[in-house]
């Protein structure tokens, strides 16, 4: 079985990217032992959406803020839990990352499972930047297993599950979805007030008999689809948020190329690649359906 630095090796990734990358990896480690004996309680502060931030997303945050300056290449980056772009004096620092530390911490509480996703640019600005020109991207998952899942660009997707000392150790690669799926995982259901046309491709998909396969996290969802290799998650808007909840930069891109690389797809409500669209502010959001293409296709036609 390889290892993390072998695998990236093997597979050619520029060295700066390996290096932000095995950062990365010793951040998750991190994050996971703090989970797994933390403080589950509240921070009494709110991130820049105005959301209650608990203990553990303070904590999740500066351990990445850390292990990415301490690569010393990354010039810029953005986190979900910082109102501000953060710009780091790395004297080899071309490189932007942003990353949501810890995706789900709503379901902390209820110790379901949760992640943490990251996306890696050239350059030290992430405005006027996009999914496509992501380098690399990658999330981690924190279940009963932890695996953290990289996306190299024209690479192809590789999964490492962390052992019992704490490496990542590769257990797929190049993974492939298939293009149509029975699984389905409806975000935002309040968004059928709005759409109605929502409402009738949730139906239809029960009627089809169809599985729901849903949890409420992003990661764990979406990380079903792909080890699954088929699937849909959608995620419109609603009347409360119009554009979804999901960012554009920390969750929605990332996903974008992660599903690209394995051949899967992600449109918005409009049928706009999410790869395309430019990033104007850290914390924009998008609606999102991403998954196996054909399923997305069809959805978001089946919303217009
Ligand atoms: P968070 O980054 O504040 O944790 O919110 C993101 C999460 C996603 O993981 C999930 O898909 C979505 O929020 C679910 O939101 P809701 O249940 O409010 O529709
Ligand atoms: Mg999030």
């Amino acid at each position: 079985m390889y290892s993390f630095n072998h695998t990236l090796r093997e597979e050619n990734t520029p060295s700066d990217v390996r290096s932000i990358l095995y950062h990365i990896a010793r951040g998750v480690k991190y994050i996971n032992f703090s989970l797994r004996a933390g403080n589950t309680g509240v921070a009494k502060s709110q991130n820049s959406s105005g959301e209650e931030q608990l203990t553990l997303d303070v904590l999740s945050d500066n351990i990445i803020i850390e292990q990415l300056q301490y690569s010393q290449l990354v010039a810029c980056c953005a986190s979900e839990e910082q109102e501000e772009l953060m710009y780091f004096p790395a004297p080899r620092g071309k490189y932007t990352v942003a990353y949501d530390p810890l995706d789900g911490s709503s379901l902390v509480g209820a110790n379901l499972t949760i992640g943490s996703i990251f996306g890696i640019w050239e350059g030290g600005e992430l405005n006027g930047k996009k999914g496509r020109d992501l380098l690399a991207s990658a999330y981690a998952i924190y279940g009963p297993r932890v695996e953290l899942i990289v996306a190299l660009k024209g690479k192809g997707v590789f999964i490492f599950e962390m052992n019992d000392v704490g490496e990542f150790m590769l257990t797929q690669k190049k993974l492939e979805l298939k293009d149509t799926s029975k699984y389905f995982a409806p975000g935002n259901l309040r968004a059928t007030a709005i759409h109605p046309k929502y409402l009738t491709l949730v139906e239809k998909y029960i009627a089809e008999g169809r599985t729901l396969r849903y949890s409420g996290g992003m990661v764990p969802d979406l990380h079903h689809i792909l080890k699954k290799g088929e699937g849909i998650f959608t995620y419109p808007g609603c009347a409360k948020h119009p554009n979804g909840k999901l960012r554009l930069a920390f969750e929605c891109a990332p996903f974008a190329m992660i599903f690209a690389e394995a051949g899967g797809l992600a449109l918005d409500v409009h049928g706009t690649e999410i790869l395309d669209l430019e990033i104007k502010s850290p914390h924009e959001r998008t609606t999102i359906f991403i998954g196996s293409t054909d399923e997305v296709k069809n959805a978001v036609k089946a919303l217009q």
